[in-house]
């Protein structure tokens, strides 16, 4: 049987300024998943001027950064895991990219801080009080989420398809993401969309 090609509708653009209840959530934009890093993403790196210029000009009332923050020692990490050590709490690595430009108010949610944790869902993450992520994006009023960053196809992924399921709007902001395998990423769009996420556009 013939399957029909994944069609979708033209990506959306964020009004400007952004609405209230309409916040931007960045998914690991850290040394370390950029250029010279333990875990380099390809093009990680160009997601940087696509975010400064989107928080510039949509000013959202809430921004959001999840950050791995992984113990020195952990199952994610090979021999018994998939990656090379990276984002190690307190390294430089772990260290947002130094380029990218968050408002001073932002709520940075730490993620993977357990030996057993892999940590790729945003949502598994704590802010500096101890606060679960949806527990906080419901008490700051956010119903729709601009979401994007490194790497698409692991914890971009991981992170859109847990906002589907707790019930967030979610805009795949596709600029400003990067994956690590081509295939992989094209997948994770792919099942998003179909979980009802909705592709976004910056220029
Ligand atoms: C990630 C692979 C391993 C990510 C984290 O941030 O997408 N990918 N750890």
């Amino acid at each position: 049987m013939e399957t029909m090609a994944f069609t979708s509708p033209p990506p959306v653009l964020p009004a400007t300024p952004l609405p209230s209840g309409e916040a931007a959530l960045i998914v690991d934009v850290q040394r370390d998943f950029c250029s010279g890093g333990a875990l380099a993403v390809p093009e990680g790196d160009a997601v940087v001027p696509v975010w400064n210029a989107f928080l510039e000009r949509s000013r959202p009332q809430h921004v959001y950064a999840t950050r791995d923050w992984h113990p020195a020692q952990s199952r994610h990490f090979l021999p018994i895991g998939a990656w090379p050590a990276h984002c190690v709490a307190g390294t430089s690595g772990a260290e947002f990219h130094p380029r990218l430009r968050l408002p001073p108010s932002t709520v940075i949610f730490s993620k993977g801080t357990g030996v057993e944790e892999e940590g790729y869902d945003g949502f598994e993450g704590r802010d500096e009080q101890g606060a679960q992520v949806a527990e906080r994006l419901r008490q700051d009023g956010v119903r729709r989420l601009w979401i994007g960053g490194l790497a698409t196809d692991y914890c971009v992924r991981a992170t859109a398809a847990s906002a589907l399921k707790l019930g967030f709007e979610v805009v795949l902001l596709l600029p400003a993401m990067r994956g690590i395998d081509a295939e992989g990423s094209r997948q994770a769009l792919e099942d998003l969309q179909r979980g009802g996420a909705i592709l976004g556009h910056w220029s």
